[in-house]
């Protein structure tokens, strides 16, 4: 489905749309949630024409002065403050850095049988140049108690509808990742402020994990003794079986635990799906790979289904939370329909599948290697 008018018309998520690459088409238009195709981020810096979108709730309105924009920081911290978005901006050193922002449910389509949610492809990622000020020297200058562990994080956008009444979200973090020093408060996406559809004026950015606790309009982190129990802390959301491994096994959501860091994710962004290359030449095979909180140590390319593979060329990231480019030569020997594969290691020794593993209902995990259909010719 392209992108196209939202049938409700509201005028903030037109404009949204609008602003994007034609590529970017939407799998949800009330919420918007919008997916960038594989060949879309060929890019070494997703530019924002062509960053996915994730909306809860309805995009809310633009503040008229951005500078004044508040940020309160409460709870368990020596006092509370209020900071506006100038005063952050003066107070705090400026970092950028290029860090990949991926949804938690991104994959979430290559489950069998398919699960509840947004049914995202590999296309829920995008990997922008951030700007703004680590969090935890903002945390910092609040103070924390030593009963501090974990964040509440509240924003302005506007339920949906009267059926959906409650806030849109609400998702927290241990402080050690809010101290994180590659956990900002971001002002500015590739040099420019934030769209709004991106979180304008202030967002957070926790880069590595599911980017649900990046949160937009951020108008108030709360410091608490206990994890949040904000909107979309309950069980049925980014909570995951400890144990994936059991296929089959009756899951009971209680015993789940946070989905944090983001599992390794490889992608071809070039060529494109489909596209025309001949037989017996050198095709140069592009992409991308990212594993969370972890670091990518290896992709590899297949051009038999995954009988072999062979060691892609890395270049490395420009910053923790980068993602890690590849290319690779492949020659294919004869016309035809074949097969691209990529899959990527981390440092963990993780790999990816060739089909998602640890099933699960809300349908998070899922990374099987992504698989391209070129047109030899
Ligand atoms: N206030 C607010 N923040 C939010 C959301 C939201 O609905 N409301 N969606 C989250 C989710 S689930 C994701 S994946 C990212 C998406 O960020 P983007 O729309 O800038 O790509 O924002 C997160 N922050
Ligand atoms: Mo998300």
């Amino acid at each position: 489905m392209a992108v196209g008018k939202a049938k409700s018309g509201r005028s903030t998520a037109d404009a949204a749309l609008a602003d994007k690459d034609p590529a970017i088409f939407a799998i949800s238009e009330r919420p918007l949630v919008a997916e960038t195709p594989p060949e879309a981020l060929n890019d070494d810096t997703t530019p924002t024409e062509k960053f996915f979108i994730r909306n809860n709730g309805e995009t809310p309105p633009v503040p008229r002065e951005a500078e004044r924009w508040n940020l309160s920081i409460d709870g368990e911290v020596g006092r509370a403050v209020r900071l506006s978005l100038g005063e952050i901006r003066q107070k705090f050193a400026h970092v950028t850095q290029r860090m990949v922002l991926e949804c938690g449910g991104n994959g979430r389509a290559y489950f069998s049988p398919k699960t509840e949610g947004v049914q995202w492809h590999h296309g829920g990622a995008g990997c922008a140049e951030w700007t703004g000020v680590r969090l935890r020297d903002v945390l910092k200058f609040a103070g924390l108690r030593e009963t501090a562990r974990f964040t509440g994080h509240f924003g302005i956008d506007p339920a949906l509808d009267a059926d959906h009444p409650s806030p849109p979200i609400s998702r927290g973090i241990p402080i050690a990742k809010a101290m994180d020093e590659n956990t900002l408060l971001v002002f500015a996406m590739n040099g420019k402020e934030l769209r709004p559809i991106h979180g304008f004026p202030l967002r957070l950015i926790v880069p590595g994990w599911a980017g649900s606790v990046s949160h937009k309009w951020l108008s108030r982190i709360l410091i608490r003794k206990d994890r949040h129990d904000g909107t979309l802390m309950d069980p049925w959301h980014y909570r995951v079986p400890s144990d994936l491994s059991h296929y089959g096994s009756s899951f009971d959501p209680m015993t789940f635990v946070d989905l944090e860091s983001m599992p390794v994710r490889s992608i071809i962004t070039a060529p494109a799906e489909g596209a025309k290359v001949r037989a017996n030449t050198n095709v140069a095979i592009r992409g991308a790979a990212w594993a969370g909180d972890q670091i990518v140590t290896r992709v590899e390319v297949s051009s038999d289904q995954g009988v072999t593979w062979q060691k892609a060329e890395l270049s490395p990231p420009k910053n923790p939370y980068d993602w890690t480019r590849f290319t690779a030569m492949i020659c294919f020997s004869s016309m035809g329909t074949h097969e691209v594969w990529s899959r990527a290691t981390d440092s963990a020794g993780k790999i990816q599948p060739n089909e998602a593993q640890g099933w699960n209902p809300q349908g998070y995990g899922a990374n099987p290697v992504h698989r391209i259909a070129l047109n030899v010719i």
